[in-house]
């Protein structure tokens, strides 16, 4: 690099530092040394600025053919420091477009997709099963009134039966001050919530979230789904409920599972009954097994034939309409269908199971 000069500029010297000023700047490959390049000969203190700060030195005519030439040297070395720029910022889009140019033909990169968890699957299932026997499916409130979870279900206040759930209490004042908000311990209550709001014939299916105060174990969490089910009409019979759920059972499980309906007593039904399913972990066996606690048998769900003082409550006329209504429990049934040992598997979020399914 050419350093700035002192002594009297000549039109021989202007033309040297412009020759070796281009030479340098046509070798410079990036912005960095260009702009070094500039300062040092366009800048304050560079070479051609001291050139033409010198001028003054000169006789009035001198200064007027030197000053000329020191200028379009000036000139020409600008547009260079231009042009070498715009070409050094081309020559980088060209390298980096080669660079990262797209290669379809790559094979594509998996993206990570979610799935539904096991306890949602089996909720559809069991709902397509239903809906495949003209059942309708609706949804209600997981935070109820002791009004729906037990009094429309024949279970009044000081009744033993609400010692069979176990409630949790909603902290909360009805500002009537006659009942009491709870998390829902079984679908039932939306039992009458439809009852209330359509007229005969009803066919339905109520998926949905329950919560039960009580101590864990294999087959039994504290919160968990239940499917209900429920068909009033004229006519319908005992018959109907077995027929509809034998139909069901042999859908979600294969003909050859046994079932077994017990007696069973619930306050919304006469008769009540629950039905259970040989156990797959013994086959039916018993013996030691402590998924079925010795019996052979899994109970799935509880059902029977709607009690009249129910249908009373709603304003159905009890002695045209008759009906039948089931709650299940999905994971238990996806406990028979999988073969898992354990219900606390569902809530736990460990993917090493969830990924099985
Ligand atoms: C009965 C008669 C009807 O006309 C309609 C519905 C019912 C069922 C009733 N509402 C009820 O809740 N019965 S139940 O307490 O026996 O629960 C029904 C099913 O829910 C059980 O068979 C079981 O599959 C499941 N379940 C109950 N408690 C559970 C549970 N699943 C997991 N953990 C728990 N703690």
């Amino acid at each position: 690099m050419t350093e700035p000069s002192a002594q009297p500029p000549t039109a021989q010297r202007i033309e040297e530092i412009a020759r070796s000023a281009t030479a340098e700047l046509d070798s410079l490959e990036n912005l960095e040394a260009v702009d070094q390049w500039r300062i040092s000969y366009l800048g304050r203190r560079g070479t051609l600025t001291t050139v033409l700060r010198a001028l003054s030195s000169l006789d009035v005519d001198e200064r007027r053919t030197i000053g000329a030439l020191a200028n379009e040297a000036k000139n020409t070395l600008e547009d260079r420091l231009e042009q070498r720029v715009r070409h050094i910022n081309e020559a980088a889009l060209t390298r980096s477009a080669s660079q990262n140019r797209l290669d379809v033909t790559l094979p594509g990169r998996p993206s990570k997709a979610g799935r539904l968890h096991p306890t949602t699957q089996i909720v559809r299932e069991i709902c397509s099963a239903f809906v495949a026997m003209g059942f309708g499916v609706v949804e209600g409130p997981e935070v109820e009134w002791e009004h729906y979870n037990f009094e429309m279900l024949n279970i009044p206040k000081g009744h033993p039966a609400r010692d069979m759930w176990n409630t949790l209490w909603v902290d909360y004042e009805d500002p009537s001050g006659e009942q009491a908000m709870l998390l829902r311990t079984h679908t039932s209550p939306m039992q009458a919530r439809v009852m209330e709001s359509r007229e005969p014939p009803i066919r339905v299916v109520v998926p949905g979230k329950c919560y039960r105060y009580e101590a864990t174990d294999a087959t039994h969490e504290w919160h968990f789904y239940q499917v209900e089910g429920l068909a009033v009409g004229e006519g319908i019979t005992f018959a109907d409920l077995k027929g509809t759920l034998y139909e069901f059972a042999h859908r979600l499980f294969g003909e050859e599972r046994q079932i077994r309906f017990r007696c069973d007593y619930f306050p919304f039904v006469e008769p009540g009954v629950d039905m259970s399913i040989d156990c797959f972990a013994c086959q039916g066996q018993g013996g030691g097994c402590r998924i079925c606690r010795d019996s052979g048998w899994i109970e799935i769900l509880g059902a029977g034939m709607v009690h009249p003082k129910v249908l009373e409550k709603v304003g159905y006329d009890k002695d045209r309409y008759t009906g039948f209504a089931f709650g299940m429990g999905p994971e238990r049934i996806a406990m028979l269908k999988y073969g898992i040992d354990d219900i606390r598997h569902f809530y736990a979020n460990d993917l090493r199971f969830l990924r099985q399914f």
